[in-house]
């Protein structure tokens, strides 16, 4: 069956990601140049060889919208690779998920051993900043923007404060608006990163960088809620071990407190609004709009 265009879209975008982030693995360059061999190995099997490459593909597509370097796009895709592999490895820390599986294969703390794990997590998160600060294609302006927008979506004030508000929800029952930040926090601010970098590589106003945060805060939202959703129907013995975790913890999510219906009508509220926001830019923005129907309706 031939691809639609999103599809060819997104295989492109993970492999050019997972090329350019094997080059950067590989040890022989940039900041990485001459790292301890066992901590580059465990890096590689934390970044290499598995995921959608959903954030990469958001980054290289909002840039094509405004005919950006390629190269440029590539090199700031990848880096926001990094900080979300960096950000499962350690999430599936004991400490944290205590998970054996991830991507098909097993968890780098399964692979190596806890403490490399974290290490290994610790390098990706920084390799992120070397590779957005060494970026030829992009202009110093560009670099700029990207490193300090990237710390605060990654960090205390994103993901990484997010996920310290997901464990402490786990004791704690939460109101919709604070399930809706810890959400917006944990995993939609480095989805909104994705479509604002593209913007941003592409040296674009802040008028249009602004309406790509917008589309990828909507993305965001409608990527964790379809999460939920699965979460919340999944088949344990059909999926797996990790099918129903937030369920089984206890976790009030908003198909949980609202059903399916419900979630699905939201669902389908929020594709029509990231098509709305990329009106302006006519057929160029199907491939994106593609993609957050995509993110909406995915299956696993
Ligand atoms: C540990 C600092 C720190 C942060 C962890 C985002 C996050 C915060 C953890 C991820 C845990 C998780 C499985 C959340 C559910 C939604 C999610 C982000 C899934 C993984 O993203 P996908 O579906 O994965 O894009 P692939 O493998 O395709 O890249």
């Amino acid at each position: 069956m031939s691809q639609t265009p999103f599809q060819a879209r997104l295989s492109e975008a993970a492999d050019l990601t997972e090329a350019r982030l094997a080059d950067c693995l590989a040890g022989a360059h940039g900041s990485v140049a001459g790292a301890p061999a066992r901590l580059l190995a465990a890096m590689r099997h934390g970044a290499l060889g598995g995921g959608k490459r959903l954030r990469p593909f958001l980054v290289i597509e909002s840039a094509r919208l405004f005919g950006a370097d390629l190269q440029a796009a590539i090199g700031a895709a990848t880096a926001l690779e990094c900080i979300h592999c960096y950000s499962l490895v350690h999430d599936d820390l004991p400490s944290m998920d205590d998970d054996d599986l991830r991507r098909g294969k097993p968890t780098v703390h399964r692979a190596y051993d806890e403490a490399t794990a974290i290490l290994a997590g610790d390098g990706l998160l920084t390799l992120a900043f070397g590779l957005v600060a060494g970026e030829e294609g992009l202009s110093p302006k560009a670099r700029v923007a990207l490193v300090a927008l990237l710390a605060r979506d990654a960090g205390a004030a994103g993901m990484v404060g997010g996920q310290v508000l997901d464990l402490a929800a786990e004791n704690a029952v939460l109101s919709e608006d604070e399930i809706a930040r810890m959400q917006a926090m944990k995993t939609g601010a480095l989805i909104a990163f994705a479509c604002e970098a593209g913007a941003i590589v592409a040296d674009a106003g802040a008028a249009e960088r602004a309406r790509l945060r917008r589309f990828g805060e909507i993305v965001g939202l409608a990527f964790q809620l379809a999460d939920d959703l699965l979460d919340e129907t999944a088949d344990a013995a059909v999926l797996g071990k990790a099918a129903g975790k937030d369920r089984e913890r206890g976790k009030k999510t908003l198909p949980a407190l609202h059903g399916i219906d419900w979630t699905r009508a939201r669902l389908d509220r929020l594709v029509a609004e990231a098509e709305a926001e990329l009106a302006p830019f006519g057929d160029k923005g199907g491939v994106l709009i593609e993609a957050a129907r995509f993110v909406a309706n995915r299956t696993s």
